[in-house]
């Protein structure tokens, strides 16, 4: 860290598990949900990342996406990032675990996290047509709602909306990646999203050490707090840990 010593709890050997929010981008330029910085146009997220939101205006639902998939294309992985993918290439039994769907921890390989909350890159259909989920990269879309290619009824953002479902696989895999491993990392989250925080609870009851790295220490139970920007702490911790 610059001009402070990072004191580190004792580490244990064997798989670990490290599950990532909004903060790991806050250094990248993407804004986090919760705080001042969260609002767009003085809506809150939980007002719009849900589907009675967009059946209410699906317009003002996809500007709110239009908007964040901009700003998101003119940023890159910070340093937290990379030490995020340095751990998955050279310690074996990593798993990221991701509630961001910014792609940002994608572009540096080799992490491959697991997305529990899907990517603000892939759209599908909201009608439910049938035809699986796309890509597309394009930072603004020409139209607003875009339509689904097949028959073109709405399509919305591949992501998970309060009260919807998590993707299945990548759930099943992020719960027993937290239920077997010996250190659990909880970085740049509030932790209040569930069931993705509750996976802070279930590493600590199967016995894991969980560490928090976080600047503004949140209400989740962890053996210790890293007090720290993610882009700062992970570095070092990282080094620490291959
Ligand atoms: C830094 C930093 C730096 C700043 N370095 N750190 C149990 C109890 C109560 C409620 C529920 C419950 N179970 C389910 C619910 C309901 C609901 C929920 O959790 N509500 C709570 C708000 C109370 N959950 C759901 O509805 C979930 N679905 C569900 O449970 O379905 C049940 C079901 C089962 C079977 C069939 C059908 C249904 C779905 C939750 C989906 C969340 N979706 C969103 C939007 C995704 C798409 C999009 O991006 O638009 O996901 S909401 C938003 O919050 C987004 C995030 O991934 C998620 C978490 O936010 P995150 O990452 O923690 O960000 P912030 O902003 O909150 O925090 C940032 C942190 O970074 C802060 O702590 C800063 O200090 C820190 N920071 N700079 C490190 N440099
Ligand atoms: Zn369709």
């Amino acid at each position: 860290m610059v001009g402070r010593e990072l004191r580190l709890p004792p580490l244990p050997a064997g798989p670990v598990a490290v599950l990532c929010g909004a903060g790991l981008a806050a250094a990248s330029g993407v804004p986090t949900f919760r705080g001042p910085a969260g609002l767009w146009r003085r809506h809150r997220p939980e007002e719009l990342a849900t589907p009675a939101a967009f059946a209410r205006d699906p317009r003002l639902v996809w500007e709110w996406y239009d908007w964040r998939r901009g700003l998101i294309a003119g940023c890159r992985p910070n340093a937290g990032h990379r030490a995020l993918a340095r751990l998955a290439g050279s310690r074996p039994g990593t798993t990221l675990i991701s509630q961001n769907v910014d792609g940002l921890q994608e572009r540096v390989p080799p992490a491959r996290p697991l997305l529990l909350h899907g990517s603000i890159w892939r759209l599908r259909c909201a009608g439910g047509c049938g035809r699986g989920e796309w890509e597309d990269r394009r930072p603004r879309l020409p139209e607003l709602p875009p339509r689904c290619p097949d028959c073109g009824g709405l399509a919305r953002p591949a992501v998970v909306w309060f009260g919807e479902g998590l993707p299945a696989g990548s759930w099943r895999r992020a719960a027993a990646a937290a239920s077997a491993c010996a250190l659990f990392l909880a970085v740049g989250t509030s932790a209040v999203v569930q069931p993705a925080a509750g996976l802070i609870d279930l590493a600590r009851s199967a016995g894991a050490v969980t560490i928090e790295v976080n600047p503004e220490p949140t209400a989740a139970a962890v053996d210790h707090r890293l007090v720290g920007p993610a882009e700062e702490i992970l570095p070092a911790l990282v080094a620490a840990l291959v």
